[in-house]
């Protein structure tokens, strides 16, 4: 019973997303002077002399509306002054494949459902209001005159309204991070026994049920050094003598990820746990510290301060926690971000928007690749992902830099062979300011 009645619940949230976003949308139109958006989910990519497709992606304008993530070639229509949007689905005879994914149940009621076979056929359905009309899509395959295709005004208008998500999103985020949560325990289950980093991944998809193209982002298992890896996705099928293991990945609900970072170590007595602890007590103070108008810039800021603190407090760092940010020290140790907005994209964007013309927000001199950067807004999700890493190739250069004294490198030689620590929990910030931190809700139930 209880499924059917939460399954009762998504349903009218996604009633109220279809209505918001029609909403949004309608005022991008009225604003930009457009009679209708039609939205493309893509097309597949056939590899190169080959008669094989890559793995399908769906557009992520197609996503924000729509929970179908396998579906090539088909198209949402929403025109101005109409509340309910047409959906034209790709219907033709295929015996190479499985049927088309359905949408859930009870969610067509709230579209106009349209089935095609050709995409001539489809012209000729498609009913145009008249010629101001925009094609968000990979591929301009509808070839209609006079469609603005991938206008960047409008593309700009629909990143920035996306950073405050319905309530039907968190709902979708939430559930793809309860689906992550067992996968993760199962992960840290496999390391513990001494499984190599693809045997963890075998373990992680099978307790998430899903394949490995379902996975909203490669995922990340790195044992010892390879932790050090950001991107650590060639695993690794040798077994060897374990000490730490990080792992970063979600499952995807609906088309919304779940982005979930952990990192253990082996023997929880030694120094590496206890350094986990720290930056795990760092972790949910900068959680704790986000907000609306707030700006991510300062959080990460303040990261910086708390990170190079902990690299002071176990004797690693010679200098003042100033000094390692003035003489940027600490970028060797936290080479990225605090964090990233979470939605349609897993590194949704709009993040660096400062109003829906495509201004941006004013790069910080000193960090100009920082992916977030507006002030935060009601009903965003996020990511607050800190770390520590020894990565070897950075270490190199602090080595041979100037400020090579400020480092203890006889204590840096222990810490490599554990190659870091990254821990990443996704965050709702709610209209009333209260924070909910989904993925720890998650793993303490
Ligand atoms: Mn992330």
């Amino acid at each position: 019973m209880e499924a059917s009645v939460q399954e009762t619940a998504l349903t009218d949230l996604f009633q109220q997303h279809i209505a918001e976003k029609v909403s949004r949308f309608q005022h991008i139109l009225e604003t930009l002077d457009w009679d209708e958006i039609i939205i493309g989910s893509g097309s597949e990519k056939v590899q190169f002399q080959d008669d094989m497709a890559y793995s399908f992606k769906i557009n992520p304008y197609f996503r924000e509306w729509m929970p179908l993530d396998k579906r090539a070639n088909c198209f949402l229509q929403i025109q101005r002054n109409t509340d309910k949007p047409t959906l034209y689905l790709c219907c033709k005879e295929d015996i190479w494949h499985s049927a088309p994914q359905a949408l859930p149940e009870g969610f067509s009621e709230h579209l106009e459902i349209i089935e095609y076979a050709s995409i001539e056929e489809l012209k000729k359905q498609l009913k145009i209001s008249e010629e101001r009309l925009v094609l968000i899509n990979e591929t301009n395959d509808l070839e209609i005159p006079n469609a603005q295709w991938n206008s960047q005004q409008v593309l700009h208008a629909i990143d920035f309204q996306r950073r405050s998500k319905t309530s039907y999103e968190h709902a979708c985020v939430r559930q793809a991070t309860q689906l992550a949560v067992p996968a993760h325990r199962a992960a840290e289950q496999a390391f513990m026994s001494g499984a190599t980093e693809l045997e963890i991944a075998s373990a992680y998809l099978s307790a998430c049920k899903r394949s490995e193209n379902e996975m909203p982002y490669a995922i990340i298992a790195g044992i010892n050094e390879n932790a050090a890896v950001l991107h650590h996705h060639q695993l690794n099928r040798q077994s060897v003598q374990p000490r730490s293991f990080l792992i970063d990945a979600g499952v995807q609900f609906n088309n919304y990820a779940s982005d979930i970072t952990r990192t253990y170590a082996f023997d929880k007595d030694s120094d590496f746990s206890a350094m986990i602890d720290h930056l795990d007590k760092v972790q949910q103070t900068l959680v704790n510290e986000g907000g609306i108008g707030k700006s991510p810039m300062d959080l990460h800021v303040l990261a910086q301060q708390q990170i190079a603190q902990i690299l002071i407090d176990f004797k690693l760092l010679k200098v003042s926690v100033e000094q390692a940010l003035d003489k940027k020290i600490i970028n060797t140790f936290f080479p990225h971000g605090l964090g990233h907005h979470l939605g349609s994209n897993v590194h949704d964007k709009g993040s660096r928007l400062a109003s829906p013309k495509g201004d941006l927000v004013p790069a910080s001199e000193k960090y100009p690749k920082l992916r977030a950067s507006a002030p935060m807004v009601a009903n965003q999700i996020y990511t607050v992902e800190p770390g520590i890493y020894f990565i070897p190739s950075l270490l190199d250069k602090l080595n041979a830099g100037k400020q090579a004294d400020s480092i203890n490198w006889k204590e840096i030689k222990k810490w490599m062979p554990y190659g870091g620590i990254r821990i990443e929990d996704n965050i709702i910030l709610h209209a009333n300011s209260e924070l909910e931190n989904i993925t720890r809700q998650a793993f303490h139930k």
